[in-house]
């Protein structure tokens, strides 16, 4: 098995003078303009077309080559992508990035501005999303053949307003003006049945048989979207599933008049790839959201069951060998039962034979343990839409009780525990069960996290199938989360380590001898200073106020939720400013807070959160007394192609989640592979990364989960801390006021009382002095310049474990037994 490590060199020849042709010729026969007329958009698009030349031949001779060889593939079943933009990486990648400049520059433009007009491939909502796009660049690097699957969503994640301070949903709209990235694939259309009922027949042999009679049926269109591993040797694609109606029009509604009649069936079908949802750790429950998640598996399996036949025919003995399904997270797990029905139904293999298979074709990673993420599914609402399954997943848990009664004969309680079917007043299907269930390994994304999982989430999987419960523990890209994003650190390393780090991080780890030496501290202090400045001028553009760049920089970026605790963060900021009140000479190094998030639109104190952000830095921006030496800036419409601003320009990273909480993060590893410290509780990748850089390096503060195991057990009392610590008391009742919310008393009061009334679920009070403390920490380690140098350069070297490369190996090594093959020539 293997994973092997590609060379570097590029099969990719193009020359400056080749790469400025290309682009001219685009601007003139694809959009039909000229040198003259074009404004950056046009050469965007130019440049997108003269790339587009490249990765076209990248994906013939990939798809060729796997063909060829009649390769095992991994499918990565995911209803988020979380792409970002693609020129600059897909440049990167073909080791094209400097030819491009070049021969922009020649042309009079220049090609930071053209990157600036691409909008961002927004199909996800946080973490998940951005995880499986990591993935994919890894599996393309790696030469490992692979396919993302996933909803053409016409529109991704809202693009976010702040107007007076509160978040403003906008729709995105990130093809309204054409994608010159997405390859329409015709030729492979699917379609796909929803509603409808089961018939049962006999059959000659007395065999039972069920058929599904579908009350409608929707088209999948295919898109394929170009994923170019670094070296620009294997490209492999991303597919993603656009719905319409299969009669696309009905004529004869039209001819009798009813124009408006004949479109309502488009628009429903067209309703099922429209829209991503916009809840990050949170289950909608909503029909339409079950729609698209058949919709996409269905179509998918269909596209792989066709390659495979093309290769196999009506033989399915090779079927385990041939495909591998990772789903990730439950949002994928009706693709069990919609391959057994495919299997039993259709292909007329025996129960026991296609569970055999199935259970060998799917892997399932978990990505949180919050309850209110863990999908479950009303049994009355998919019998309606998809009623053959229900029945299978009934024939599916009926055999699996049986196992469960072997193991652990006449417990009730334990089958209930384990059934897949939740019994209550509405029956419901928990798809966490189904997909431990109908898998042959599950992980989940960090030591911690896993622990939890085999502990906490599923404790008796883990005892009837010892060995089934495991960790992947996550990664990053390191080509777009530093190559790309911060190009002078990575000269700067190339120079120390040589070039090849992007492909094997662990290179990084030749710094660590230069942490301590004078030069180069300076030097990589001077890459983040003008990243700093960087940013600065973003934060002006965007907010219309100067930071200064001396200052720390001190950074929290991710969704908005109770559990990462942006609130925690924005008490102690709250804190600072009393205290400078208080004593204008108090001593601290000037601090900029700078936020990044989106809240989910239903999200009532999340949007909250992010008002009171905005409302306290008005303040403080505007607080001639304090302002020298804080400020508070709230980025809008936080999202990839903004984080790889951020990024660069952190000093500290804040990765403060009440412990047991957060699976993993990846935003942690993205900021200390910048050089960003990390003040963080011991929750997720955290514990990792303080194992990496060693406790000198990170500022680990707060309740561990045994200790919060233990103070909800015994009882937490949030009024205690209230009126135990008078700045804790003084920030919660300044909340109440009006001071910041002048006329509007009370317009804050909503965070308080989550605090204080509503019992603090996230333990925020209980780790508010610790964190405070741990922030005074940061601060005296950043005035000693020398130590905070070191301190981030042994950050940088000692990620190399958070490549996604590695996670990659993993899941190759130990999961899908996969091996790569080589795209050469020809
Ligand atoms: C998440 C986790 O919250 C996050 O910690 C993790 O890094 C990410 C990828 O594994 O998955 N789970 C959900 S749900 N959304 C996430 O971002």
């Amino acid at each position: 098995m293997s994973a092997k490590k590609p060379n570097v060199e590029r099969d990719v020849t193009i020359n400056k003078s080749e790469f400025k042709a290309a682009v001219v010729r685009h601007l003139h026969c694809t959009l039909g303009t000229d040198e003259n007329k074009a404004n950056n958009h046009a050469w965007w698009k130019a440049t997108c077309s003269a790339m587009q030349e490249q990765v076209l031949e990248g994906i013939r001779k990939t798809q060729k080559t796997h063909y060829l060889n009649d390769t095992r593939a991994v499918h990565y079943f995911s209803a988020e992508f979380l792409m970002g933009r693609l020129l600059s990486n897909n440049l990167q990648n073909f080791g094209l990035f400097d030819v491009a400049n070049d021969a922009l520059n020649e042309l009079g433009v220049s090609l930071s501005d053209v990157l600036e007009e691409e909008p961002d491939m927004a199909l996800g909502n946080g973490g998940l999303g951005r995880l499986a796009a990591c993935f994919i660049d890894s599996l393309a690097t790696m030469e490992l053949p692979a396919i993302g699957y996933g909803i053409h969503y016409e529109h991704g994640l809202f693009r976010q307003e702040i107007q007076g301070g509160a978040q403003i949903e906008r729709p995105d709209s990130w093809r309204d003006y054409g994608n010159p990235w997405e390859i329409c694939r015709p030729e492979s259309i699917q379609e796909v049945s929803l509603y409808g009922y089961v018939e049962t027949k006999y059959g000659e042999n007395g065999r039972i048989q069920k058929e599904w009679h579908p009350g409608h049926i929707v088209k999948g269109i295919p898109w394929d979207i170009p994923v170019v591993g670094y070296g620009g040797k294997t490209v492999n694609v991303l597919r993603l599933w656009q719905s319409k109606s299969s009669g696309y029009f009905n004529w004869d509604v039209f001819n009798a008049g009813g124009y408006v009649d004949a479109q309502v069936e488009n628009v429903q079908a067209e309703t099922i790839s429209k829209v991503l949802y916009p809840n990050d750790e949170t289950e909608a429950g909503k029909e339409l959201r079950l729609i698209q998640q058949y919709f996409f598996c269905a179509c998918s399996l269909k596209d792989i069951i066709r390659r495979y036949k093309r290769a196999h025919g009506d033989d399915w003995s090779r079927f385990i060998d041939q495909v591998v399904i990772q789903l990730n997270d439950t949002h994928p797990a009706i693709a069990i039962p919609e391959l057994m029905r495919i299997l039993v139904d259709r292909a007329e293999l025996d129960w026991d034979q296609a569970w055999g298979i199935c259970t060998k074709v799917f892997a399932y990673t978990n990505h949180t343990l919050l309850p209110e993420a863990l999908e479950r599914w009303p049994a009355r609402m998919l019998e309606k839409i998809l009623p053959r399954h229900l029945e299978i997943i009934y024939e599916i848990n009926h055999r699996f009780m049986k196992e469960v009664d072997k193991k652990w004969p006449g417990d009730n309680a334990v089958k209930a525990r384990l059934s897949i079917i939740e019994e209550g007043n509405e029956k419901m299907v928990r798809m966490g069960h189904l997909s431990v269930i109908g898998s042959f390994a599950v992980n989940g994304v960090a030591e911690l996290h896993s622990r939890l999982v085999k502990q906490n989430l599923f404790p008796e999987f883990d005892a009837l199938w010892p060995g089934k419960l495991t960790n992947v523990t996550n990664g990053i890209t390191p080509r777009r989360w530093l190559k790309a994003c911060n190009p002078a650190l990575s000269k700067l390393i190339d120079k120390k380590v040589g070039a090849d780090w992007p492909l094997e991080l662990k290179k990084l780890e030749g710094l660590e001898k230069y942490a301590g030496n004078k030069t180069f501290q300076k030097q990589f202090m001077q890459v983040k200073q003008q990243n700093k400045q960087l940013l600065a001028a973003e934060i002006k553009e965007s907010l219309g106020f100067d930071v200064d760049t001396n200052a720390i920089f001190d950074v929290q970026i991710k969704r908005l939720h109770e559990y990462k605790r942006q609130h925690l963060a924005l008490l102690h900021i709250m804190a600072l400013y009393r205290r400078l009140l208080e004593n204008p000479d108090y001593d601290m190094h000037p601090r900029v807070f700078i936020f990044g998030a989106k809240a989910a639109p239903g999200y009532k104190l999340a949007k909250d959160i992010i008002y009171a952000i905005n409302k306290v830095a008005d303040k403080i921006n505007n607080d001639a007394r304090v302002n020298q030496k804080l400020k508070v800036a709230f980025l809008p419409n936080y999202r990839v192609s903004l984080a790889e601003k951020m990024i660069p320009a952190a000093d500290v990273s804040e990765q403060i989640s009440t412990a047991g909480k957060e699976a993993s993060g990846t935003g942690n590893m993205k900021l200390a592979l910048n050089g960003a410290v990390t003040i963080g509780t011991l929750d997720g990748a955290n514990i990792e990364i303080a194992e990496e850089v060693g406790d000198d390096n990170i500022f680990i503060f707060g309740l561990t989960v045994d200790e919060v195991n233990e103070l909800k057990a015994s009882g937490y009392k949030p009024y205690d801390y209230y009126y135990k610590n008078p700045e804790i008391k003084a920030v919660l009742d300044w909340l109440e006021t009006d001071y910041f919310t002048p006329g509007k008393p009370g317009a804050l009061a909503s965070i308080k009382q989550s605090l204080l009334d509503h019992g603090d679920q996230y333990l925020v009070l209980a780790d508010y002095e610790a964190y405070s403390k741990a922030q005074e920490e940061v601060d005296k380690a950043y005035r000693d310049k020398e130590r905070w140098a070191k301190m981030a350069i042994i950050n940088t070297a000692k990620m190399g474990k958070f490549t996604s490369d590695r996670s990659i190996r993993d899941y190759v090594e130990r999961i899908w037994k996969l091996n790569a093959c080589p795209v050469r020539k020809g």
